[in-house]
């Protein structure tokens, strides 16, 4: 580790270097630098303690997704999906950005685990990065300081990451992967995944390469327990896209507690799973904080989180009150007088939002009321239920089911959703995003699916998988679905159905409740509502199966037969109800 720090050193020339202990003291010293040399507030210690707001650049408030690379010698390796450099030319371009970026600048030594300390499922990685911003962000997400350099001892078996924050000109920005070498650089944004490395660069990037050469999954998936009457607790894991609901559903606070189900935060974004002993798949967190969207975020929509956020929070790009206090839009409460923006301005209606739609907070994962007992179980917790899910404002129906694993395969790869502001670009737009990790799969995502086929093979007993979809609207634009803790009620089904109890009806699809095997006493959904919610729509589908033999099409000969076989039999089932 110090080898490759004093490499780190000789490309970026910073004026100091310090190793981070993780301590409390240090921390406060991370903090004080951070509130010098950033955009940085201490918020009201009364109602705040031990809280931050923190104000990007405006160019830089979420990933980047065209400019994040996968580096392999070979294109071919990172598919149609993923951006490529070749790993020289990707050394050449951003080590000259690299180079003495660091100078004046004090570079922070930040070695880490993901996943509990004690798990053999975890890992280590070391960060070093000139932004205080960071160092305080990491230590909420991940485990770091001493713990890590513990576990590392004199191996060498560890993740580097080299993040500079550079100019912030998005035009020097460069987010690159270089997995064969276990390698990440990352230079010219302090924001998010593009900055944190042990997020998204590591624990799914390089992780998900990781994985299929050693036969387990990295996926972009949150973990949550549902208790049910008597107290089993049955655990499963969603993979939504970025700003599409993970964080809100593992945290919910469920609709039917008072009939016995209560929901438990394992994870809110990303599932490390191996075979166990027991024959299940079993998942831990490999992270230690949530860094949540907060706009949406409300006593109404998710009181747990908000009950977490009084306190060791840094909030970024939200809104401030004259009380020195954080604001967002669906946080529950009006605009308060002298509010400031996101930018630092006044703010009155023509300002829009007050909140970047991107803002988050990073709260540590124990803060949370719902935080799962199994949190740090080092072998993690077996997973019943894989859930796939998205933005869909019309085709998807709220729930239903795949067959079987190599369906429900199927049913991930062809996932769509809206895209959404958590990366820059346009937002709304429907668009491809197998097993939510799209924007981050290590390698060809042909080869991702066919890991996905061969693991099912190996797994004794392996989830069953379902596909979600809070997002459908009515004629009027609006939810069909009140979403949040009353989502509670398709786990329930799910929970059925993995029980061998829920009841379901077979469409060409997969398996969709019947008309009563939802739990929705309580709700006050009219029933139109209802049918549009499981309404499976014969022309709809046949226009997104076209998309999907598009889609398919450009893996070439590298798609796994099985998704072609899969999509024949979805045609087949369409043209067999048609003409029934
Ligand atoms: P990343 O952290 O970017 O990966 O996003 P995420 O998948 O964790 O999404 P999150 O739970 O933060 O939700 C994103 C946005 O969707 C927030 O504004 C939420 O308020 C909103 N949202 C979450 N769940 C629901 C739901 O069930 N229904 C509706 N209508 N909105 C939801
Ligand atoms: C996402 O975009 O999926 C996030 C936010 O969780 S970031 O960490 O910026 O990737
Ligand atoms: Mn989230």
């Amino acid at each position: 580790m110090e080898a490759w720090v004093e490499q780190a050193a000789q490309l970026t020339k910073p004026d100091r270097i310090q190793f981070c202990d993780g301590s409390d003291a240090e921390n406060e010293s991370i903090l004080q630098q951070m509130l010098r040399q950033s955009d940085s507030y201490r918020l009201n210690p009364k109602t705040y303690s031990n809280c931050y707001l923190h104000r990007s650049n405006p160019s830089d408030v979420a990933r980047t997704e065209h400019l994040t690379f996968i580096c392999t010698p070979d294109k071919e390796d990172v598919g149609p999906t993923n951006n490529w450099m070749d790993p020289g030319g990707a050394k050449y371009k951003v080590g000259q950005l690299l180079s003495d970026s660091m100078r004046g600048r004090t570079m922070y030594v930040v070695p880490y685990i993901m996943g509990p300390a004690n798990s053999p499922l975890s890992k280590v990685g070391v960060e070093v990065t000139d932004s205080p911003y960071v160092v305080a962000n990491m230590r909420i997400m991940a485990r770091i300081g001493k713990v890590a350099t513990d576990r590392l001892g004199s191996s060498s078996d560890f993740v580097p990451g080299l993040h500079s924050l550079g100019d912030l000109d998005p035009l020097r920005r460069y987010i690159a992967h270089f997995p064969q070498e276990q390698l990440i650089w990352s230079v010219g944004s302090g924001y998010g995944g593009n900055a944190l490395l042990g997020k998204k660069c590591f624990a799914l990037r390089i992780a998900s390469y990781m994985a299929r050469k050693q036969g387990w999954m990295a996926e972009h998936m949150l973990i949550l327990g549902l208790e049910s009457p008597g107290g089993k607790v049955t655990y499963m894991a969603a993979a939504f896209p970025s700003a599409c609901g993970k964080t809100n559903l593992a945290m919910m606070v469920s609709a039917l507690e008072d009939q016995g189900y209560k929901v438990w935060t394992v994870g809110d974004d990303i599932a490390w799973m191996r075979i166990g002993a027991d024959g299940y798949l079993h998942a831990i967190n490999p992270e230690a904080g949530f860094f949540g969207v907060a706009p949406g975020t409300g006593m109404k929509t998710n009181p747990n989180v908000m009950r977490a956020l009084n306190r060791n929070t840094i909030f970024t790009n939200v809104g401030l009150t004259s009380t020195d206090e954080p604001w967002w839009e669906g946080m529950g409460e009006e605009p308060p007088p002298g509010l400031i923006t996101w930018r630092g301005e006044k703010w009155d209606t023509s300002k829009g939002a007050a909140a970047h739609p991107n803002s988050r907070y990073t709260v540590p994962a124990h803060q949370s009321p719902s935080i799962s007992p199994q949190f740090e179980s080092p072998e993690g917790v077996p997973i019943s239920a894989f859930i796939f899910g998205g933005r869909r404002a019309r085709l998807a129906p709220l729930v239903y089911e795949a067959f079987d694993w190599q369906h429900g395969v199927y049913v991930g790869a062809t996932m769509a959703s809206e895209t959404t502001a958590a990366a820059t670009g346009d937002v709304g737009i429907t668009r491809r995003d197998p097993m939510a990790m799209l924007p981050f799969c290590g390698y060809n995502m042909a080869d991702y699916f066919q890991h996905w086929l061969d693991m099912g093979k190996r797994i004794p007993h392996p989830p069953k998988i379902f596909h979600v979809n809070w997002f459908r609207k009515g004629a009027d634009g609006k939810f069909l679905w009140p979403g949040y803790g009353e989502n509670v009620r398709v786990l329930k089904w799910i929970l059925e159905r993995v029980e061998g109890k829920g009841h379901a009806e077979e469409t060409p699809i997969g398996y969709v409740p019947t008309q009563n095997a939802l739990t929705l006493d309580g709700l006050q959904l009219p029933s139109e509502s209802l049918r549009e919610l499981f309404r499976v729509d014969a022309d709809d589908w046949e226009q997104d199966l076209s998309d999907t033999r598009e889609f398919f099409a450009k893996f070439g000969g590298r798609l796994p037969a099985q998704l072609r076989d899969e999509f024949q039999g979805v045609v087949r089932r369409f043209e067999h109800s048609v003409s029934a």
